[in-house]
């Protein structure tokens, strides 16, 4: 599902926490990753994905 780079079936804080050290280039993603990673669709992964992630792991939208 989007936003759930550890692929454990949900997207949660973890993953929020990943993509923001994926956007600070901590740390790298396979092509899967992000892809998944990407939920706003413009084709690259940063701190606005982050947020989306966190909001959806808060269930305030989707
Ligand atoms: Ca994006």
């Amino acid at each position: 599902m989007k936003g759930d780079v550890k692929g454990d079936g949900k997207a949660d804080i973890t993953d929020a926490t990943l993509i923001r050290m994926n956007a600070a280039k901590l740390t790298a993603f396979s092509e899967v990753q992000s892809e998944t990673a990407d939920i706003n669709g413009d084709d690259k992964v940063d701190v606005s994905d982050a947020s989306l992630v966190q909001r959806l792991a808060a269930k305030l939208f989707y």
